[in-house]
């Protein structure tokens, strides 16, 4: 999954001197014409598979792949996808981080009827605004089974020079015994709901959700190490990275050896260019990157589980013309920058920033775990969970504390968010559409009710959201 700029720009509009003429002239290979449709095919089914090394295992997938194949159009054109369902069971495709219609974010039961075994289902929606962004099954478990993968979009008009770029996906898989979800364990629903404070009515009967499975099979697009082929570089190249967590259950820390990155995009969204040693990473988050490849050897990009170990998840970085060696690990230490949402600030001071203070919040308690099965939201488990209602227009503050002992990534549907950062003019708060909430810490977000609808929004990590840690954000008007 590598793009070469310098081979795009050959092929296409005739060299790179192109980047030094002015604005007006680059428009002028942009003729004004109807938007291109793009049109991807996608049957979902049960595949053999491997990660490169280890035994095979049984995965869903996309065309047969894990991850599914890259959506990569550019700005403005039609996005049309024909899912065909071979699967044993539903499934449905979301498209995570973009704003689309409703009637096209892929939730069952919210948005659509499932697309049952052997039927199809058209989805289609607009490419827009540019940035990295992914897509996933919503159904069961399927995400952690393999429905995933990378969807780039680009800037109509080319904006970062860079030389190269690469998609970073990372993933937990569990290999042994099926792979996928087969080996984990369901909690029991009845007798562990005492004092947990649920205030759900009824008690759900029969099996309760499924554990977090331990996982042993840490990959990058689909293949661990030592059998990922390393990401190649020339001297001198602007590297880009667009990281993309789609792991089900593991938040990453990761850095690269021998080099700075500088991260330029959250979430798909620009950001003043911020140096950092350490990224961390949740599930269903997406930083771009760069770095400037000026120290030839042979380094890695690892990732590690927060706060463990020397980095499970690897990815050789190779320079051309450099002979072939054992490739250097970066060392975690306290004395690594560490860049936070707090450093972060938007590059594109956004209309929904200038809005004005929030006319509506929402206090949003997570919590669950310990003693119980379920997550929860202010109590509730989802199906039976609370309806944030918001009217059209409105300016709407989710305030989020977490009062359980596990880090959350939540996620908005159908929707960027601001993150509220009180030391910044609110113009140049960040916009995101996935946010971790460590245990114990509090942390607001700020959206602009402007895409009508049911929305989903929910804790990223698939294990808490299928264990009840999801609400509806609902259009009153
Ligand atoms: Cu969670």
């Amino acid at each position: 999954m590598t793009i070469s700029r310098r081979t795009f720009l050959q092929s296409t509009i005739g060299g790179l001197v192109l980047l030094n003429l002015p604005l007006g002239v680059r428009r002028l290979s942009h003729a004004e014409k109807a938007p291109a449709l793009r049109e991807f095919h996608f049957n979902a089914s049960v595949t053999s598979a491997n990660l490169g090394t280890g035994n095979d295992f049984l995965a869903w997938t996309y065309n047969g792949q894990i991850p599914g194949p890259e959506i990569r159009v550019r700005e403005g054109e039609t996005i049309r996808v024909i899912l065909r369902n071979d699967l044993p069971e539903p499934t449905t495709i979301h498209w995570h981080g973009l704003p689309v219609k409703n009637a096209m974010d892929g939730v069952p039961g919210v948005t659509q009827k499932p697309v049952m075994p052997g039927e199809t289902f058209t989805y289609e929606f607009a490419a827009r605004p540019a940035g990295s962004f992914i897509y996933h099954s919503h159904v069961n478990y399927q995400l952690d089974q393999g429905l995933y993968g990378p969807l780039v979009i680009e800037p109509a008009h080319a904006q970062n020079a860079y030389d190269i770029e690469f998609t970073v996906m990372l993933e937990d898989w569990v290999m042994k015994d099926g792979g996928g979800t087969a080996n984990t364990m369901r909690r029991p629903a009845m007798g562990m709901m005492h004092g947990t404070g649920l205030r759900r009515r009824g008690i759900r009967q029969g099996p309760g959700p499924l554990l977090e499975p331990i996982y042993d099979g840490f990959a990058v697009n689909g293949r661990a190490f030592p059998s990922i082929k390393p990401l190649q570089v020339r001297k001198g190249d602007k590297v880009k990275l667009r990281i993309m967590n789609l792991s089900s259950a593991t938040i990453y820390d990761s850095a690269l050896a021998g080099h700075t990155m500088t991260i330029t995009h959250a979430d798909g969204n620009a950001v003043t260019p911020v140096k950092t040693d350490v990224l961390r990473i949740g599930m269903g988050e997406r930083y771009d990157v760069e770095f400037r490849a000026d120290n030839p050897g042979s380094w890695f990009l690892a990732a590690r589980e927060t706060g463990f170990g020397e980095g499970t998840l690897r990815v050789p970085i190779q320079y051309r013309g450099v002979r072939s060696a054992d490739a250097i690990l970066p060392v975690f230490n306290r004395r690594m920058r560490f860049a936070s949402y707090g450093d972060l600030r938007t590059r594109e001071p956004s209309n929904t920033a200038l809005l004005g203070p929030a006319e509506r919040v929402y206090s949003q308690i997570l919590g669950g775990g310990m003693h119980s099965p379920y997550w929860t939201i202010n109590g509730y488990v989802y199906p039976d969970a609370e309806r944030l209602l918001v009217e059209r227009g409105e300016r709407i503050r989710l305030r989020y504390s977490n009062h359980s002992m596990m880090p959350h990534p939540m996620h908005l549907h159908g929707h960027f968010f601001n993150v509220v950062n009180t030391s910044l003019p609110r113009e140049l708060w960040i916009l995101k559409d996935t946010i971790i909430v460590n245990p114990m810490e509090s942390i607001d977000i700020e959206f602009l009710a402007d895409n009508p609808g049911n929305w989903f929004h929910h804790c990223h990590n698939l294990y808490h959201m299928e264990a009840g840690m999801a609400n509806v954000i609902m259009y009153a008007s």
